[in-house]
């Protein structure tokens, strides 16, 4: 019996790429390799496919992280394939310097751990479609809406969930009609927390506590994003829970919930940046499970469930929210492509839940197999 072929793709031109070789570097250790097959190919950052040059699950490395991604001579692609069967599989080729190539054999299924920056997201997975190879995670829509914080809103909403009050500023409003556009942001309360609606790691993020600060903040968002999101502060605790696909055709998994504990010095999560996100020097802390009434905790599983199936987003998730003081329970995001080390929020909310690190990675591709590709 052969184990199933499992592509881990890594690096990628996005600003995360070194979260991406901190998540590979834990997901290669942890992988179960008596079940799967694995083939680590990295991504640089300026998008070649390469095979890692040292073996990235028996090297240590400095910090555990692989190192990043550094252009080869061979470049690594992907096309579509069929085994003996007739049935479609990806195929590996290894492409060298004077263009002979290599064969690299089959690809089962893709664990993709990177997203494009803004603009970018769902296109790995569109790519992954037309080549016709399953991949873990997302579709092409939910990987898209689950990087746009303005679609995610028109979702949740349309779902019937409470979202905080926010404006949006597309770049074509922007350009007919700056002035409008700020007036229409100006009726907001503040604080406000201006953001670019499509990047990642909290980058381009200012608070506002001044109308006069308006204007910069909003240029600052537009050097990462031409459209920009303002989001009307909440005060409440910060609730995280993490959502599973359910297996054929079953519902959806919403694990123990955490809280985001931000001590001294740390600003809320609606602000912490990279370093509070990604190290673990951070200024938050995960409370796993979150100390809230049983029936309040199981409201905001239902509602993260609500949330996955509102954008759409299959595999995996970890679900904001705010849980305000007056007891209200506010959606912040969605995240298709959470945080994936074994020290993130999602890995610990399901080891929380009794699934650990690698029995997660397990599941993860299991779904991705059983998953047909192309409309479902
Ligand atoms: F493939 C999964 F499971 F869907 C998946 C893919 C990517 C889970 C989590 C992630 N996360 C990351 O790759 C990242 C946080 C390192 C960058 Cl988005």
């Amino acid at each position: 019996q052969t184990r199933p072929r499992v592509l881990v793709l890594y690096g990628g031109r996005s600003s995360e790429h070194a979260v991406s070789c901190v998540t590979a570097a834990g997901v290669l250790k942890a992988v179960d390799e008596e079940q799967f097959d694995v083939v680590p190919v990295g991504i640089t950052a300026s998008g070649q496919w390469t095979r890692p040059t040292v073996d990235p699950r028996t090297h240590t490395f400095n910090g555990g992280a692989l190192p990043r991604v550094a252009p080869t001579a061979s470049t690594v692609t992907l096309h579509g394939g069929a085994d003996g069967a007739g049935a479609r599989t990806g195929e590996l080729l290894e492409v060298g310097p004077a263009g002979e190539s290599t064969l690299l054999g089959p690809v089962d299924v893709v664990l993709p751990l990177l997203h494009g920056p803004f603009g970018e997201d769902g296109t790995l997975q569109g790519m992954l479609e037309s080549v016709g190879v399953p991949y873990v995670g997302a579709g092409v829509l939910a990987s898209a809406v689950g990087m746009d914080k303005h679609f995610m809103k028109v979702a949740f909403e349309a779902a019937g969930l409470t979202v905080g009050r926010y404006e949006t500023l597309s770049a074509r409003q922007w350009r007919r009609d700056p002035q409008a556009a700020l007036d229409r942001v100006r009726r907001l309360e503040l604080p406000v927390f201006v953001k670019p609606a499509r990047a990642g790691s909290s980058v381009g993020i200012t608070r506002v506590d001044g109308w006069e600060q308006l204007d910069e903040a909003v240029a600052v968002a537009q050097k990462h994003d031409p459209k920009v999101v303002i989001e009307e502060g909440i005060s409440g605790r910060e609730i995280e829970c993490g959502v599973l696909d359910g297996r054929e055709g079953e519902s959806p998994r919403a694990s123990q919930l955490g809280e985001i504990v931000v001590h001294d010095g740390g600003e809320s999560h609606q602000f912490y940046d990279f370093t509070a996100k990604y190290t673990d020097s951070a200024a938050a802390d995960l409370s796993c499970p979150a100390d809230l009434p049983a029936e309040v905790a199981e409201e905001i599983r239902r509602q993260a469930v609500i949330a996955f199936e509102a954008v759409d987003a299959e595999g995996i998730s970890r679900v904001d929210f705010f849980y305000t003081d007056a007891g209200e329970i506010v959606i912040n995001e969605i995240n298709t492509m959470p945080g994936f080390t074994p020290i993130s929020m999602y890995p610990q909310m399901w080891r929380a839940t009794g699934i650990d690190y690698s029995e997660l990675i397990t599941e993860l591709i299991t779904l991705a197999l059983q998953r047909p590709v192309g409309l479902r």
